[in-house]
């Protein structure tokens, strides 16, 4: 481990469900109370666009109420020391909460976008936001009533997909934790890192469904594994 310089970690729900916010395919989890097209697609949005707006001003609620885990907090941590001769580091986030950010972590990408932010259909701006979108405020900068939630639906382009695959294909160290590897282009990453010449390693639950394309893999509760992760990598690095 201590010729690693250049790290990709990818998280997903798993990372926050400690922190009691619900992921998507666990029992109970998201998409069990809605099927995907009909609160995670454009479709379902010009279908009913009520529906898809209190799906997302629940959640946006929600986020507001919850606290980053000791994973998040382990990522900051990393993220602030892992610094100097050579070392690069990104977090990819499938996560629209803004726990990474709340616990410290500063070099990241929210490929999926964010609940705290809205984006207005008529203008193309984007706006911080805490609201509710139901009753159709205005755009701060139009004026015009068409804010939708500032996420990557299925069928929409995730975000920043060119430094992502950049730093994909350049990483010595792929870490994927907290995800089921369902979704795409997320869940191919871990593909593009190996071919690149990546070592990979999964810390998850679980194993996720792309966990036979991971040289490792570590299985149990991201609290626990991803601090142990972190410290034994400072320590090897002599930075913790
Ligand atoms: C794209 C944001 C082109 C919104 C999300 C037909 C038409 C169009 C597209 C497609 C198609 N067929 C397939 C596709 C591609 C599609 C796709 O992958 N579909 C799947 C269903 C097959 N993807 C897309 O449409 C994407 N766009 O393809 O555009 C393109 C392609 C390449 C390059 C450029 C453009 C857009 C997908 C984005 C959808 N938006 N979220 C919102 O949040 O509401 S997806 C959503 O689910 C999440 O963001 C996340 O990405 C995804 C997967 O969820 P996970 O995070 O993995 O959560 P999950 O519950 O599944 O798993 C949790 C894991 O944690 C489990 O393994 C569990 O064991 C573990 N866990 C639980 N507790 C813990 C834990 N681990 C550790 N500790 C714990 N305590």
């Amino acid at each position: 481990m201590s010729d690693i310089r250049r790290i990709l970690i990818l998280t997903g729900a798993g990372i926050s469900a400690e922190s009691g916010i619900d992921t998507f395919r666990s029992a109970g989890g998201l998409w069990e109370k809605h099927r995907v097209e009909d609160v995670a697609t454009p479709e379902g949005f010009a279908r009913d666009p009520d529906l898809v707006l209190r799906f997302y001003d629940m959640r946006r609620e929600r986020i507001q109420e919850v606290e980053p885990n000791p994973a998040h907090s382990a990522l900051a941590r990393l993220d602030a020391l892992w610094r100097g001769e050579g070392r690069e580091l990104l977090i990819v986030t499938q996560n629209v909460d803004d726990l990474h950010e709340r616990a410290g972590a500063r070099r990241l990408i929210h490929m999926h976008g964010e609940h705290l932010a809205a984006w207005c259909t008529a203008c193309d701006r984007r706006h911080a936001w805490r609201d509710t979108l139901i009753e159709r405020p205005p755009c701060p900068a139009c004026g015009v009533p068409a804010l939708r939630p500032d996420v990557v639906w299925f069928g929409e382009m995730p975000y920043r997909m060119g430094d992502i695959y950049q730093a994909v294909g350049t990483c010595d160290l792929f870490v994927s934790i907290g995800t089921s590897g369902a979704v795409y282009p997320a869940a191919g990453l871990v593909r593009d890192a190996r071919a690149a010449g990546a070592a990979t390693l999964e810390l998850n639950l679980e194993p996720s469904q792309g966990t036979r394309w991971f040289d490792d893999a570590r299985h149990g509760p991201a609290s626990e594994l991803v601090p142990e992760w972190v410290e034994e990598l400072l320590s090897e690095s002599r930075l913790g």
